[in-house]
């Protein structure tokens, strides 16, 4: 008996030294297999051309859209920002958790003060426990119009896609919004009138509006793909402020991830994105070779508000020789129906579609409850304000965000976090209210009732 317990203690020990060495050994393997990446974004004025018109844009490296870093989940990312442009500039790494390493989030004036014309910055952190699809964006004013470019995380080197059919071909689908106007004057002229921003002139795919504007076509995106292929989309919408329904003609898709996390696949023939959002899809080629447009266009269900109605297009094409035999190139690809552009009822199958990919423990412990509305309201003229020039909002007011009824003024010295960090009194206040001032209907069903008498008085 006592030689037994002898043994088992013995086995016992072995077995828990041999556990730690080789979890030892696996974190110094994956610290091994985890590796650095250097870029350089040089923000810089570059000639742009669309919808006939020659823009001078702020770029990262003369690129519109913006260059496309792809990493392994695990990576790290070292990039420095020179700003040759004559705005200030930072960039925001969309989705990315920024786990000790706030400095790097860059929201100007929030986590850093902006990077001037002249300076540099270097963003430095690690992508840790995120796989799919992130976007960068510039976050100063309005240059992330024409600042932006695709983030992808590629799962851990020697893992694969958690998926039954691992894909041929990969294609990231930046969605923007174009001015035929610089952005930044867009966005001064609002906030100078008071009134709401123009809206864009176009939608683009990877920077291109498509066949159906002027001057477009010979520069329409095509995507490839093979019969009997699946390919794998990265769809982004890197619009300003559009949420857009996205779809292509004769196929579906397989949603299998948002916002760099797998999730429980589902098919949709239509997607729609919110601004800064991104969705994965599995696309099959199982249809007759030929020509299709992929086209994206407005979803907006406030009534009475002016926004961009047009559509942008790209051309999925078949590659197969079927395809080059029949001459596909030559042919007019089939148009998809879109959804209404107040189509809700789409929006809601769509967006409840959405499930964890694996069970998800969330803390259910709540030790302070906070509520947050977020809205777009309207404010009096101010006596000091010209009502003819500076109050062009409905009836003579002044659009204004709110966040519980409080709008924000960016800080003009210190940026929030340096003011947390050194303690920098006079750069924000701690009263910001738990709870917005006043109970109204958070559905937004309050369309009908007169605008300013709405939600807010
Ligand atoms: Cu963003």
């Amino acid at each position: 008996m006592e030689v037994f317990e002898n043994i088992f203690a013995i086995n016992h020990r072995f077995s828990l030294f041999f556990l730690g060495l080789l979890l030892l050994l696996a974190s110094a393997l994956s610290l091994a297999n985890a590796k650095t990446h250097y870029h350089d974004f040089v923000i810089q004025a570059t000639p742009v051309k669309r919808l006939c018109k020659t823009q001078n844009s702020i770029t990262v490296n003369g690129m519109f859209p913006g260059p496309t870093l792809e990493v392994n989940n695990g990576d790290t990312l070292v990039v420095n920002v020179v700003n040759k442009a004559q705005y200030n500039v930072t960039i925001h790494w969309h989705g990315v958790r920024q786990m000790r390493t706030g400095w790097a989030d860059g929201p100007e004036f929030v986590t850093q003060c902006p990077v001037r014309p002249g300076g540099s910055y270097t963003y430095k952190f690690t992508i840790q426990g995120q796989e799919g699809t992130l976007w960068w964006h510039a976050h100063s004013s309005w240059l992330r119009a024409t600042v932006y470019g695709a983030l992808i995380i590629h799962p851990r080197e020697g893992s694969s896609y958690p998926f039954s059919k691992q894909p041929k071909r990969e294609t990231a689908i930046l969605l923007g919004e174009w001015w035929n106007a610089n952005p930044i004057d867009v966005v001064r002229e609002a906030a100078r009138t008071g009134g709401a921003p123009n809206v864009s002139d176009a939608y683009t795919v990877n920077g291109q509006p498509g066949d159906l504007y002027s001057c477009s076509s010979q520069d329409t995106v095509i995507v490839p793909i093979d019969s009997g292929e699946t390919n794998l989309l990265r769809v982004v919408n890197s619009a300003l402020n559009q949420p857009l329904f996205f779809t292509v003609a004769n196929h579906k898709f397989t949603v299998v991830g948002a916002d760099a996390s797998y999730v429980k696949p589902f098919t949709t023939s239509v997607l729609m994105l919110g601004p800064g959002q991104t969705t994965d899809v599995l696309i099959s080629g199982d249809q007759t070779p030929s020509r299709y447009y992929m086209a994206a266009r407005a979803y907006q269900s406030a009534q009475n508000a002016p926004f961009d109605n047009t559509t942008t297009t790209a051309i999925l094409e078949y590659k197969s020789s079927a395809c080059a035999a029949k001459n596909c190139s030559s042919n007019k690809p089939v148009m998809p129906p879109l959804p209404a552009y107040n189509d809700t009822a789409t929006v809601t199958t769509f967006t409840t579609s959405f499930k964890s990919a694996d069970k998800t423990l969330v803390p259910t412990d709540i030790d302070e409850s906070l509520f947050f509305t977020v809205g777009l309201g309207l404010n009096p003229c101010p006596s000091n304000f010209n009502k003819s020039s500076q109050c062009q909002g409905p009836n003579g007011t002044r659009f204004t965000a709110s966040m519980n009824n409080v709008s924000f003024v960016l800080p003009s010295n210190f940026s929030l976090l340096q003011a947390h960090h050194q303690r920098i009194q006079g750069v924000f206040t701690t009263d910001f209210p738990a709870n917005p001032p006043r109970k109204f209907d958070y559905t937004g069903k309050c369309e009908p009732v007169p605008l300013p008498a709405c939600c807010w008085d």
